[in-house]
């Protein structure tokens, strides 16, 4: 049988949010997916986690003319079908799904996928990695970072899959693969942060956060939160922050010089926020390092003798380093649950709305369970 028959025979019938006006509401549709191509994996998703890169996607960078989009980047599920070509997965292996890379670059050869030469094409190019859309016949793009986990199926590859042990909740897992593997890897990866070395972390929401539960995994010291909402703050300070520091009512400048009696070692900016990219890198120690997570365009300026890091996904490779911050969890010393608060897929739109107003740091949908 020939290929593109063989896959349009194994088509199945799927439920996913789709994105047909910038700002959103996505509406939940039944739309027809391919089946699994050779090297690719069919997996049902228990549930995604909501990571700002598809809120941004959503109200900012969403052309109409695209055409309908799944969006979602932090799924996980369940196998149900593997190509004939896959290794090392079957069906009912329970999956975290994390970014795509190719795999074939010199980056991806030499263990850095982070840095794969098409990491935005196969990321942010809405077709299959070898090209085409399973979609196509419902006329909606997906294969968002490989997934498009708002949906109650993906197709997904060895190359994004992450193979975890069943005894754990997938829906507590699903935002490791990007926001928690972002922060979390930035200070352990890209940072390599060292006991006893201060740090100042800007923005206290999910990828904040995992990025101080991992300041305190390596012993950093002190560890310095800064956010603008007393209430995360204050899990902030739970979750490994010696200091925090509310940028509406302090003058974080001042406040970090008194703590330190100088500057920084090490500071981490997920804000996007203008001063806080400035004070990021303008209150660094000599010889200190800022992690940019959130582009390096902007105002800020960099004193001499100091290096910035533009990071993508905390350097991170999931098939090792999920296992290792899964492994933090189990030990109590990575307390994700703390970060998450759960959804009904038909929730997704509030899920969004709470996640830009700041009063929920994780939102999770439960995607399988959740519907009829
Ligand atoms: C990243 C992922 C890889 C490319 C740049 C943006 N954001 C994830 O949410
Ligand atoms: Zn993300």
């Amino acid at each position: 049988m020939r290929k593109a028959a063989r896959d349009n025979e194994q088509a199945q019938t799927i439920r996913a949010a789709v994105l047909r006006h910038r700002g959103g509401p996505l509406s939940i549709e039944t739309i027809e997916m391919e089946g699994p191509q050779d090297d690719e994996v069919l997996v049902r998703i228990a549930a995604s986690g909501i990571c700002h890169t598809d809120i941004s996607y959503v109200n900012e960078w969403y052309d109409a003319s695209e055409g309908p989009l799944i969006l979602g980047h932090e799924g996980a599920g369940i196998v149900e079908r593997a190509g004939k070509n896959v290794k090392g997965f079957r069906r009912g292996d329970h999956v975290v799904l994390s970014y795509q890379s190719c795999g074939a670059c010199g980056a991806c050869r030499s263990g850095r996928p982070a840095d794969c030469r098409d990491l935005y094409e196969l990321n942010f190019g809405f077709r299959r990695p070898g090209g085409g859309n399973a979609y196509l016949r419902s006329g909606v793009k997906g294969h968002f970072f490989g997934q498009s986990s708002f949906a109650t199926h993906t197709l997904a590859t060895v190359r994004n899959l992450v193979k975890v042990k069943k005894d754990l909740p997938l829906e507590l897992l699903a935002p490791l693969g990007c926001g928690l593997q972002t922060g979390a890897g930035t200070v352990m990866n890209s940072l390599a942060v060292k006991a006893g070395k201060s740090i100042a972390v800007f923005g206290t929401g999910s990828v904040g956060l995992a990025a101080i539960m991992a300041a305190r995994i390596v012993g950093a010291a002190p560890i310095v939160g800064i956010d603008i909402l007393p209430k995360r703050l204050k899990l902030a300070r739970e979750l490994g922050a010696t200091h925090t520091i509310d940028s509406r009512r302090e003058d974080v400048a001042t406040r970090i010089r008194d703590i330190t009696g100088s500057g920084v070692d090490y500071s981490v900016e997920g804000t996007g926020n203008d001063e806080m990219f400035r004070l990021s890198m303008e209150l660094l120690n000599p010889g200190g390092t800022a992690a940019l997570l959130t582009g390096a365009s902007g105002p800020g300026r960099l004193p001499g003798g100091r290096k910035a890091l533009s990071i993508i996904q905390g350097d991170a490779v999931p098939q090792l380093f999920i296992p290792q911050l899964i492994s933090f969890y189990r030990k109590g010393l990575f307390p994700l649950d703390r970060l998450v608060k759960f959804y009904d897929f038909k929730q997704i739109n509030k899920a969004i709305a709470d996640s830009m107003r700041g009063s929920t740091i994780k939102p999770v949908l439960r995607i399988s369970s959740s519907l009829p």
